[in-house]
Parts: structure tokens; C-alpha cells; sequence
């Protein structure tokens, strides 16, 4: 069994049309109604690519390719490490299955989002994202 130290959590950095889609946490409380990059734990025996495109069909009902890494690694309180991935969608429109919505955003939409405090320190990573696009 692997322990809660080694695991990580994916989060999917989707760009389409120069535009980030954010996903709205339901909670808990004290992140309800924040915005961040959608995503999830990996569960052990999945490759993080395997846990993300999981976690995306179950969040966003769509089908994706997980790419290269975005940003930093995020350290979690829980021991858990927090990473983007670039994400291509390739079958399906974001829906807010387990969120309370989804939204596409561009640069100005992106720097002024209330982002969940773990997804600021990617802001710029995610701007240059955008830029390039
Ligand atoms: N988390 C932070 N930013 C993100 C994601 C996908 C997750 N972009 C944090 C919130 C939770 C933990 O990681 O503390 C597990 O995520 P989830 O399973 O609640 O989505
Ligand atoms: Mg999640």
C-alpha cells in the first residue's frame, strides 16, 4: 500500500480558443465557491495521467489527453502533492458534475478569478499558458 505521502493530486490545466476552464468547488466550506484548475487525487496503481483523465471524466464528463506538467509542485498540509498538467480535450463539453459551475476564461478573467489559495502560486504559469496559446 502506498502511503498518503507519496500520492498526488492532478489538476488539469484545459486551454481551448485562448481561454482556461476553471471549475467552481463546491466545498468544503472554506473553499466553496472558489475557483480552480479541475482534478483529483490519484488513486494508487493509476499513473497520475490515468488518475487525471479518470477524475476528468467523473468532474467534467469529458474524455482528454494529459500532457506536460504546468508550474511548480504544490506541497498539501496533508503530505499530498498538488500538480498541474496541461490537458487537451478530446471528446465532450465541460459540464459541472461535480462542481457548482464551469467557466472559460481568458487573461483578465483569470487575474481577477477568486482562485483556491493552492492554484494562485500557478497564476502566472497559467497566464503564459494563455499567451501562447
Ligand atoms: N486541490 C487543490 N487544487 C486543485 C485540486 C484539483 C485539488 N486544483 C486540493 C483540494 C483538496 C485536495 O486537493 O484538499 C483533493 O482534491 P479533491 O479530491 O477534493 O478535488
Ligand atoms: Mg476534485
Amino acid at each position: 500500500m502506498q502511503s498518503d505521502e507519496a500520492r498526488e493530486v492532478g489538476a488539469a490545466a484545459i486551454v481551448a480558443g485562448g481561454r482556461l476552464l476553471l471549475a467552481q468547488r463546491v466545498g468544503p466550506p472554506e473553499l466553496a465557491g472558489l475557483w480552480e484548475l479541475p482534478g483529483g487525487k490519484i488513486e494508487p496503481g493509476e499513473t497520475p495521467a490515468e488518475g487525471l483523465r479518470r477524475e476528468l471524466v467523473e468532474e467534467l464528463g469529458v474524455l482528454t489527453a494529459v500532457g506536460g506538467r504546468v508550474g511548480a509542485d504544490v506541497p498539501l498540509p496533508n503530505g499530498m502533492v498538488l500538480r498541474a498538467y496541461r490537458v487537451t480535450l478530446l471528446d465532450g463539453e465541460p459540464a459541472a458534475l461535480e462542481h457548482s459551475a464551469v467557466r472559460w476564461v481568458g487573461p483578465a478573467e483569470l487575474s481577477a478569478a477568486e482562485l483556491v489559495p493552492n492554484d494562485r502560486v500557478w497564476l502566472p504559469d497559467l497566464l503564459t499558458l494563455l499567451r501562447v496559446e
